[in-house]
């Protein structure tokens, strides 16, 4: 474990990953990403957290990964232990929500962690870009998938292919962000995001995560397919009974995650 490079902590049923790398803009190395995901994977097994918020510092939510531990590797090298599922996409084993905190830079590699949480928030300092294409590679990542699924094809070519950043307003206006906040006030609008996803039921959280990502992944007949299956399966949790008795009883519901 390298305990230093990612700092976690909770705050009721919120679990908060702190990328720790300061000194490098929070770059993406191999331990980092290696404790990135350890730290994700104990949050998806704890059951007292109910969302996850990764976030960095105010100046960097991640560089893009580590240029220099890059620079050297062959095609060999990065073939060989292939770099990026070794540890790059423990994120998408997580079936609890994750909300991206975005201050300063998300580059390279950096948006694209981003981009595997489930939505971003962002302080109005923050800067989004797939640069990759400046020093000679591509994204590798994701984000030459998941960027035109987010903000079409027109944008995410014009940044791919000229590397130039995107800033806050941007971002949001092209649908990368759901929302901004003020420097200063984005981890405590993070939080309070994740407070309210983390007070629903788990089960029907997770549900509902997997309903919007099946967006992503299949045909619109198919994953309307999938939603009406999922939605059908609520009705066998208590949750779903203790939510819709609430409302009818005019009270707040208790859930269970059950
Ligand atoms: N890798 C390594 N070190 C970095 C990185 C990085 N990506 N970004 C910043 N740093 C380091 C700098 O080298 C510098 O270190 P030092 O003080 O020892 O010289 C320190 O962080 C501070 O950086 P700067 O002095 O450059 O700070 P500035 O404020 O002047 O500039 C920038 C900030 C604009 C963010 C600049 O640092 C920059 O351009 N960084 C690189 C951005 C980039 O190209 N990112 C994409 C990298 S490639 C990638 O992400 C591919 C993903 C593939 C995923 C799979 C991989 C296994």
């Amino acid at each position: 474990m390298h305990d230093s490079l990612v700092i976690t902590r909770i705050e009721g049923r919120v679990g908060i990953i702190q990328l720790n790398r300061p000194s490098h803009l929070n770059a993406l190395n191999d331990a980092l990403m290696d404790a990135l995901g350890a730290a994700l994977i104990e949050m998806e097994k704890n059951d007292d957290i109910g969302c996850i918020v990764l976030t960095g510092s105010s100046k960097a939510f991640a560089a893009g990964a580590d240029i220099s531990a890059m620079q050297k590797l062959s095609y060999h090298d990065v073939t060989k232990d292939d770099l990026i599922s070794r540890n790059w996409e423990t994120m998408l084993q997580v079936r609890k929500p994750v909300i991206a905190a975005v201050a300063g830079y998300a580059l390279g590699g950096g948006c694209e962690v981003a981009m595997m949480c489930d939505f971003i928030i962002a302080a109005d300092n923050a800067k989004f870009g797939q640069p990759e294409i400046k020093i000679g590679t591509i994204p590798g990542a994701g984000g030459s998938q998941r960027l035109p699924r987010a903000v079409s094809k027109s944008k995410a070519m014009d940044m791919v292919l000229t590397g130039r950043i995107m800033d806050a307003v941007e971002a949001e206006r092209a649908g990368l962000v759901s929302r901004i906040v003020p420097l200063d006030k984005l981890n405590d609008e993070a939080l309070e995001a994740a407070t309210v996803i983390a007070g629903m039921s788990l089960p029907i959280a997770i549900a509902a995560k997997e309903a919007v990502n099946r967006a992503y992944e299949t045909t619109l007949r198919e994953g309307v397919l999938f939603e009406r299956r999922t939605f059908h399966a609520t009705f066998a949790t208590q949750d779903r009974k203790e939510g819709m008795t609430a409302f009818v009883e005019k009270r707040e519901p208790h859930f269970t995650h059950q």
